[in-house]
């Protein structure tokens, strides 16, 4: 399966414009949640966010600024980032580009200055952002348009935490279904806290837009976890987002392959490559119909890579969505405009219950039943953004 795309094919912009970095700042923001947020992998109510802002010069001496958003959890718990090692990453990063001699014209031009480095998404991720937020600068236009994005607005969906009682995320999902009117749920599970919230969710409200999320919590070699998932298939669930571990997408393949549920991958899809091997084993033991990916640019390291993965994946009827990592207005704006591409087709996690924090750096887009609606103005289009006061 050939997973070569070029900037042209997949209608990304490429500038042509030569520009050199004139400086680079990190701000970093400890901010507090609105409310503390739990998942299989653990509870937390505050979080540091990392927003590079990068100044690029033209050779006519004008200059440009993009801010981009990092956005990790504090601990090594999700993957094997945390705040600590996107910090020095983003040295690493930083330093890089400053030294670098290379003229910047296209992204490839650009992302090759940090490439050396393995890994660590989330800091190049931020880093990408801050050159298309300058890009779209320089040309004066949105975001999405560079991305080739076509949507004017993007279904949102919302995630619900782990909570001690189902009364308590009753609650939740009634707040979210019919006073925020998400487009769609997403209930975050682990062994024994599955089953009856996912029951009483559905019992509630049998037909809403409704998904799980068990963030690698079941193994996929224990029987009565298996029993567990296959019983998920009574519920009428639109997937099982990360039942297994984080490695293991191939036995996610093969273990799960009797469940009519489709499974979602999420801390699995690292890169395209890993994109393309899900889909040819979900040819080989199940079907691409029951394969859907959820594509968040700080997991596979940027923009020109989610949409790199959205192509493959709707080239080969595999449904993707845009996921979230707690991201502050800004970062959940950049994901709104990558959800601006066609081949994103499935509700995000774009929106929370009350804001995820008490100060945010900015205005979230506007939101609507269920829709936000895809900045227009230049860059990524965020309103009232204010680093130096959170
Ligand atoms: O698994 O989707 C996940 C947040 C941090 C890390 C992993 C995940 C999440 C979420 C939050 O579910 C979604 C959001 O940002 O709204
Ligand atoms: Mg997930």
């Amino acid at each position: 399966m050939e997973n070569k795309y070029s900037l042209a094919s997949l209608g990304i912009y490429q500038n042509q414009t030569e520009l050199r970095i004139d400086n680079i700042k990190i701000h970093k923001k400890e901010m507090e949640l609105f409310s503390p947020f739990e998942t299989s992998f653990g509870r937390f109510d505050r979080l540091i966010r990392f927003f590079p802002e990068i100044t690029f010069s033209t050779n006519s001496g004008k200059k440009i600024t993009g801010i981009g958003e990092c956005s990790p959890l504090n601990l090594p718990q999700y993957d094997y980032q945390c705040s600590r090692s996107v910090e020095t990453i983003l040295e690493y990063i930083t330093t890089s580009l400053k030294t670098d001699k290379n003229i910047i014209t296209d992204v490839n031009s650009f992302i090759n200055i940090y490439k050396w480095i393995t890994g660590h998404s989330v800091a190049k991720a931020g880093i990408e952002g801050a050159y298309w937020d300058a890009i779209a600068q320089l040309k004066e236009v949105p975001v999405y348009k560079l991305f080739g994005g076509t949507r004017k607005t993007v279904m949102a969906g919302t995630s619900i935490g782990l909570e001690e009682t189902v009364d308590a995320v009753m609650k939740k999902a009634e707040i979210a279904i019919e006073e925020i009117k998400v487009a769609r749920i997403k209930l975050k599970v682990k062994p024994g806290k599955d089953i009856k919230y996912i029951e009483a969710i559905r019992k509630k409200y049998p037909e809403f837009p409704f998904q799980v999320d068990a963030n690698a919590s079941y193994d996929l070699f224990h029987n009565n976890h298996l029993a567990i998932l296959k019983e998920f298939d009574n519920y009428n669930l639109l997937m099982i987002e990360q039942p297994g571990n984080n490695e293991d997408f191939i036995d996610h393949s093969k273990q799960l392959a009797s469940l009519n549920t489709p499974i979602c991958l999420d801390e699995s899809i690292l890169n395209i490559n890993h994109a393309r091997q899900a889909i040819e084993l979900w040819i080989q033991y199940s079907d691409t119909s029951r394969l859907i990916i959820n594509i968040k640019p700080p997991r596979v390291g940027g923009y020109f890579e989610a949409i790199k993965i959205a192509k493959l994946c709707s080239e080969n009827g595999v449904k993707v969505w845009c996921g979230g990592m707690y991201e502050s207005a800004l970062g959940k704006t950049a994901n709104v405009h990558f959800s601006s591409r066609e081949e994103v087709v499935l509700p995000g996690d774009h929106i929370s219950q009350a804001p995820y924090f008490k100060k945010d750096i900015a205005d979230a887009p506007k939101y609507m039943n269920g829709e936000i609606f895809v900045p227009t103005d230049i860059g990524w289009g965020v309103k009232n953004i204010d680093l130096k006061h959170i």
